[in-house]
């Protein structure tokens, strides 16, 4: 019979960080969180399945008895200071699409124990499956809670995506891992939204990850904190110094707004389709660009936005229309006033009147 020093032996081959072992019981404390942010309105609407599904997989999965937990690592960047008319995606969905990447690891994983053990089977979850792939990780002693709600590889950080395979084979299940922050709260303290309203607390709905990832309006009150951001959000990450930041790799980061928003369908698959902020699509990154635009505060970039003020799609041209008038000027003035003058669509022209400051 395959033995666990075999199987994690082989997937430390496969260039994982971490490998560990649970049993398929309940996640308690999971099933306790998750009502509690439910009940709070702070989940972001990604989470898949439901509480039961996502916390009891040896009832959901009658075969599964335990389940084998993983961490790939990736790099972190930071963008550099003065990047004119750039914006930034998060470090996580740099390269290859890591659901992807993943899967197909841990589908190698599963031939090579199929090959060695008679009636296996096995599901892998990367992500997008029910299970909630941090606290599997955290229960198999892999990593440990940060405040930042990250699961934290010693000697890696949280610079690591997770998936999981559950398994009908019988493993011996590893002791969760020591290991918490101390005092620090540097990642709280640099949270842009203060989505971060406590320690292993995240607001969802404030959470710039969750707000440039989502389609729809971006609260007006949020925008300006959103920074540069096109895709993600790695300021908890980046602040937190258990994490090492390749301090070279800053275009690994970096986009060219206007490009992004003169981008058509065929362009951004061609660039972008094999990443992990391919699945997002074009139109909620050109969304996320003009907030970016409007942000940086360049009369450079009022012409890439004169363009977004007749995009086809009301999302665009209102959010267009606020980045707009965050630039201001006088030549900002007379597009946002033409863009009243044949604007339809009514919150199209609510964003343009509270541009110009218009009373509602
Ligand atoms: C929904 C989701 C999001 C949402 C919500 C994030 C969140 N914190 O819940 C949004 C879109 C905001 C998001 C953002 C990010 N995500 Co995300 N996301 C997910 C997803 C799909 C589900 C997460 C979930 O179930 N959340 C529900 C809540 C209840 O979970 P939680 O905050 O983790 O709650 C736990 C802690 O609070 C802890 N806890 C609570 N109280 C206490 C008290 C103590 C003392 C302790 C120790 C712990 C503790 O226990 C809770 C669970 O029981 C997972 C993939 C998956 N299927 O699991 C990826 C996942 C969590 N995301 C991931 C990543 C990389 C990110 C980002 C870094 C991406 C980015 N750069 O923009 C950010 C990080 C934001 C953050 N600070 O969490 C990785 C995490 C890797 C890691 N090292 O932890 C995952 C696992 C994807 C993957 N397979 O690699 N994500
Ligand atoms: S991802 Fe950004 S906005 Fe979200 S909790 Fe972390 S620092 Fe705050
Ligand atoms: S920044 Fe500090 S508080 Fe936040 S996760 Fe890292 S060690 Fe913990």
């Amino acid at each position: 019979m395959i033995t666990k020093e075999q199987i994690k032996e082989y997937i430390t081959g496969l260039g994982m960080c971490a490998v560990g072992f649970t049993h398929s019981g309940p996640f308690y404390r999971l099933e306790r969180v998750l009502k509690e942010r439910h009940g709070e309105g702070y989940l972001s609407g990604f989470e898949k399945g439901t509480i039961h599904e996502r916390c009891r997989p040896g009832e959901c999965f009658d075969w599964v008895r335990s389940i084998i937990s993983v961490a790939y690592p990736y790099k972190l960047y930071r963008t550099a200071p003065d990047t004119g008319l750039k914006g930034t995606i998060s470090s996580s969905a740099v390269g290859e699409d890591y659901h992807r990447l993943l899967h197909s690891k841990l589908g190698q994983a599963a031939r090579y124990i199929s090959e060695r053990t008679e009636g296996f089977r096995y599901e892998i979850m990367v992500d997008t499956g029910t299970l909630a792939d941090r606290e599997v990780a955290h229960r198999s002693g892999i990593g440990w809670y940060g405040k930042n709600c990250s699961i934290i590889i010693p000697s890696f950080g949280a610079g690591v995506f997770l998936g999981e395979m559950l398994t009908n084979l019988v493993l011996e299940p590893d002791p969760p891992l020591e290991g918490d922050c101390g005092e620090c709260t540097r990642c709280i303290e640099n949270c842009p939204t203060g989505a971060l309203v406590g320690p292993y607390t995240l607001d969802a709905q404030r959470c710039i990850s969750c707000l440039t990832q989502k389609r729809g309006i971006v609260p007006q009150d949020i925008r300006d904190r959103m920074g540069d951001s096109l895709y993600g959000c790695d300021q908890c990450i980046l602040s937190c110094p258990h994490n090492q930041v390749d301090k070279n790799g800053s275009k690994a980061v970096s986009v060219d707004l206007e490009e992004l928003i003169g981008m058509d369908e065929k362009g951004f698959n061609k660039k972008y389709k094999h990443s992990a902020l391919g699945w997002r699509g074009l139109n909620v990154l050109k969304r996320n660009a003009v907030i970016a635009l409007g942000n940086r505060g360049h009369q450079s970039g009022i012409d890439a936005l004169e363009n977004a003020l007749r995009h086809p799609l009301p999302i665009i041209r209102g959010h267009a229309a606020w980045a707009v008038g965050r630039i201001g000027g006088k030549r900002a003035q007379r597009m946002l006033e033409e863009s009243l003058a044949r604007e339809q669509d009514e919150y199209v022209r609510e964003e343009i009147r509270a541009a110009l400051g218009e009373p509602e």
